[in-house]
């Protein structure tokens, strides 16, 4: 197995999981593609130095992010709530209360939080590389700019708009390699008392749940507070604050601000201990991690193969980029998956990538009812189970691989 360099510290990373050739997440596809399909070595690796959970190798973002991409996030009803109420308790917050704040979000995708923020006439400013996400965000009010932020971008923005009160990424730092640039990017443009917010999935979840199609090619690292303590004191800067979040599996929310600006939060203290109590300081919690991915591999695929050799319909609910993981990791194709079905426009009349079954829209779903439905959009349960009652009662039954693989 390839090992490759810590991108905080420069040094030798140790590699904890090779996934073999994977395509990229989000990359849905026509039949008459298939045969330039991209693919990457996937493969993890460990800082014991840093604490950070690392892709070796990772694509381009001009391969991820373009004008095609295919995640919106205002698909998921709870996800506009959740957006909603984050918006709300900033507004509310004191890291706002002054004249005139700025708030700036990075990869504001459609504008599902900063649309909350433009009703309320406050100055803010979007960034997103998708041009098609971004367009959604300027047609529904909110100013954005389609670009990828950095540490030059942030000396133009602090010139032409002045410096940021609050600066937010939703799903969006674990996205990036070259976070050292951006971090010193942010450094530059937050006012005194400035405060940067950012939440991603959060390896405390991704290691209790073995969720570990939070690992794709997007998803460079996996953040845990420990981690992001280290990284942000390297650039003079502070976690000040945490608040787990239930979105994406298990979120955490991270409060950052210059060192010295806000008195440290109990939750960084009580979280910290949490993390070193579950070992995700040391390399062996993630060999252990890695040999649990491998036996999830062998109960899934049995399990498939058992329902299909009994000639059970199966179908995949949520093309999720999660699913592009377990997919070709468990090299499960349309012999084993009849169909996938999604509310994305976008995603339908495709097929998955790498495997290739096709995406269907939920009406084809609702005509065709699997007797197995995978759910792949584990990380909606809730929204999903109540929707699909109707299937649930009629018999239909639904497989997870969360935490353990089953069918519910
Ligand atoms: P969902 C995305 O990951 C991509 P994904 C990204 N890289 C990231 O970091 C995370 O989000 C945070 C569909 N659906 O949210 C809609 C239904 O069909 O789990 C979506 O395509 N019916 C930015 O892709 C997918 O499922 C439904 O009722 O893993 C959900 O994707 C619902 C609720 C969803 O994120």
């Amino acid at each position: 197995m390839k090992d490759s360099i810590c991108r905080f510290t420069g040094r030798k990373l140790n590699t904890i999981l090779d996934f073999g050739k994977q395509p990229l997440g989000n990359g849905f596809l026509y039949p008459d593609q298939f045969d330039n399909e991209y693919f990457f070595d996937m493969s993890i690796g460990f800082s014991e130095e840093t604490f950070m959970l690392q892709l070796n190798e990772q694509p381009a973002p001009e391969k991820m992010f373009h004008e095609e991409y295919a995640f919106y996030s205002s698909t998921s009803k709870n996800m506009g709530l959740h957006f909603k109420k984050f918006a709300e308790d900033l507004l509310k917050s004191d890291y706002l209360k002054k004249e005139d704040p700025f708030i700036v979000e990075l990869g504001c995708n459609d504008g599902i939080f900063l649309n909350h923020v433009s009703k309320q006439k406050i100055r803010h400013l979007g960034i997103e590389p998708s041009v098609n996400v971004a367009k959604v965000a300027n047609e529904r009010g909110v100013k954005t700019l389609s670009d990828f932020f950095s540490e030059r971008l942030s000396k133009k923005l602090a010139k032409d708009y002045g410096k940021v009160d609050a600066f937010i990424a939703a799903n969006v730092m674990c996205h990036i390699p070259d976070l050292k640039d951006i971090i010193k990017g942010i450094k530059k443009i937050l006012n005194k008392k400035g405060v940067l917010i950012f939440e991603d999935p959060y390896l405390g979840d991704v290691i209790q749940k073995n969720s570990y199609d939070q690992i794709y090619d997007e998803h460079v690292y996996i953040f845990s507070a420990l981690a992001v303590q280290k990284i942000f004191n390297m650039f003079d800067m502070e976690l000040i604050d945490l608040q787990p979040q239930s979105t994406h599996g298990g979120s955490m929310r991270y409060f950052i601000s210059h060192k010295g600006s806000y008195e440290l939060s109990n939750n960084v203290e009580e979280i910290i201990k949490k993390e070193i109590n579950l070992g995700l300081n040391k390399e062996s919690t993630f060999r252990n991690f890695s040999t649990n991915i491998q036996n999830s591999k062998i109960e899934l695929r049995e399990l498939l193969k058992t329902l299909k050799s009994q000639g059970k319909k199966i179908a995949g609910y949520g093309a999720t980029s999660k699913s592009t993981t377990i997919l070709n990791y468990c090299n499960i194709g349309p012999d084993l998956i009849d169909y996938i079905t999604d509310t994305t426009p976008i995603k339908q009349k495709k097929f998955s990538p790498g495997m290739h079954i096709p995406i269907v829209d939920y009406k084809y779903f609702k005509d065709n009812p699997p007797d197995f439905a995978f759910l792949f959009a584990w990380n909606h349960s809730n929204e999903i189970m109540e929707k699909e009652s109707g299937y649930t009662n009629s018999g239909g039954k639904w497989i997870t691989h969360i935490p353990n693989v089953r069918v519910i």
